[in-house]
């Protein structure tokens, strides 16, 4: 599993830009996206480099979240 945290996604619009970005670069990877703690989940054994890249190409900046 694979944890971004994303501070600039405020709103509805980043929500949906996000998850296509990342449906795109994982295509059928299972997705969690929280407005509330501006933090996105993916699941199995995505490529974390690829999605960083994707959600930065579309205009966000995720953080990876290592996990303990
Ligand atoms: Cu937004």
């Amino acid at each position: 599993m694979l944890e971004f945290e994303i501070k600039d996604m405020t709103c509805g619009h980043c929500v949906s830009a996000i998850t296509q970005a990342v449906n795109a670069a994982a295509p059928g990877a299972e997705l969690d996206i929280s407005l509330d703690t501006q933090r996105i989940r993916i699941g199995g054994d995505a490529d974390a480099g690829l999605i960083e890249s994707a959600i930065r190409e579309a205009g966000y900046s995720p953080l990876r979240v290592e996990a303990p």
